[in-house]
């Protein structure tokens, strides 16, 4: 038996491995189950251990995304969505860097053609795509990469003495993850180009003031802060909170109208759930809803 788990987690490292090293092949084809973590932490969180958290694990490098980082974190995304016990998935890093943008010592050997063959970047996209709600606790630096990673995520709760910025423009090069298109959107023109144009840094409160930052606590409160926000959405039917994620996605993915139709659909369509029936009946009963996400 303690043969079979050797081979077994010893397969899981070279799972991981390969999918570094081919991650055009996508890290959530090769396992789900992988459990050795070279470059996170995992642990579940909350009273009712509803709360994932994925720790970045990689301080010596300001836990720098190199592209096994990438890998553990889209297998660990995949386990989390299986998981019916998971409600919501907390990203952090640590005191001194949420992260401080891709690997550049992996990545300065690249070339164009290498890039556009595809291998390097192929486990970045995989983020944004989670269907359960993902919450990025920042503290310390959020650059480049680690910026665009924490605003892949759907709430951003960040540390007083947090710090974001894209200073790509530095290296020579242009954000590659969202840095020119979802900060765009978020805080607006002028604002994306003096941060993407300037690489300059902002702090947590101006952060906050332009909406890419919802709340700035404390830093020693942060998970804290972060784990409460994971346990109130815990509260809800997690079907109506996957669908309601979508919905708030789309305005950022369509135009008025398409999205407007979109959101009046999904709203037609929690009618079709029990959950939707539960909740309004125990509001007119007077009760707390109890629901089961169906
Ligand atoms: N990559 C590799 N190593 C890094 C790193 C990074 N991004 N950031 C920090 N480190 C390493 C440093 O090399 C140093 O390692 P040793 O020399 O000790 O071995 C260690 O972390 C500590 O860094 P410093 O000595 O520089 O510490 P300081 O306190 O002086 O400065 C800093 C901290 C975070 C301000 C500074 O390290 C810094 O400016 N780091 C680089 C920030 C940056 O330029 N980030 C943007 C990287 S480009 C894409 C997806 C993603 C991307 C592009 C495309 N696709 C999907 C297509 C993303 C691109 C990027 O993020």
């Amino acid at each position: 038996m303690a043969q079979i788990v050797r081979i077994f987690a010893g397969r899981a490292q070279n799972v991981i491995q390969t999918a570094a090293k081919q991650p055009q092949l996508g890290a959530r084809f090769y396992c789900a189950a992988a459990t050795n973590l070279q470059y996170i932490k995992t642990e579940l969180a909350g009273e009712k251990k509803n709360v994932a958290v994925i720790t970045l694990n990689r301080s010596k490098a300001f836990n720098a995304l190199c592209n096994g980082l990438m890998a553990e974190i889209n297998i660990t995304l995949d386990k989390y969505e299986k998981d019916d016990s998971v409600a919501a998935i907390i990203i952090t890093g640590s005191e001194k860097a949420f992260a401080a943008g891709a690997d550049i010592k992996e990545m300065q050997f690249n070339t164009y053609g290498k890039l556009i063959m595809g291998s390097h970047f192929n486990d970045w996209t995989s983020v944004a795509k989670c269907q359960k709600p993902l919450i990025a606790a920042v503290n310390g630096y959020a650059l480049g990469g680690g910026c665009e990673l924490a605003m892949m995520c759907d709430i951003i709760y960040a540390g007083d003495k947090a710090k974001f910025g894209q200073p790509e423009i530095a290296l020579g090069t242009i954000p590659g993850a969202g840095g020119t298109q979802r900060l765009t959107r978020v805080v607006g023109k002028s604002k994306a180009m003096e941060m993407c144009l300037t690489g300059n840094m902002i702090n947590a409160v101006e952060a906050e003031k332009m909406g890419l930052v919802s709340k700035v606590v404390a830093d020693d409160q942060l998970m804290t802060e972060a784990i409460k926000l994971g346990e109130k959405i815990a509260t809800h039917s997690q079907l109506v909170v996957q669908l309601c994620k979508e919905a708030v996605n789309t305005a950022y993915e369509t135009t008025l109208q398409e999205g407007l139709k979109f959101e009046k659909r999904t709203f037609h369509a929690t009618f079709a759930t029990a959950d939707r029936k539960e909740g309004m009946t125990a509001f007119v009963e007077k009760r707390a809803a109890k629901f089961n996400n169906n």
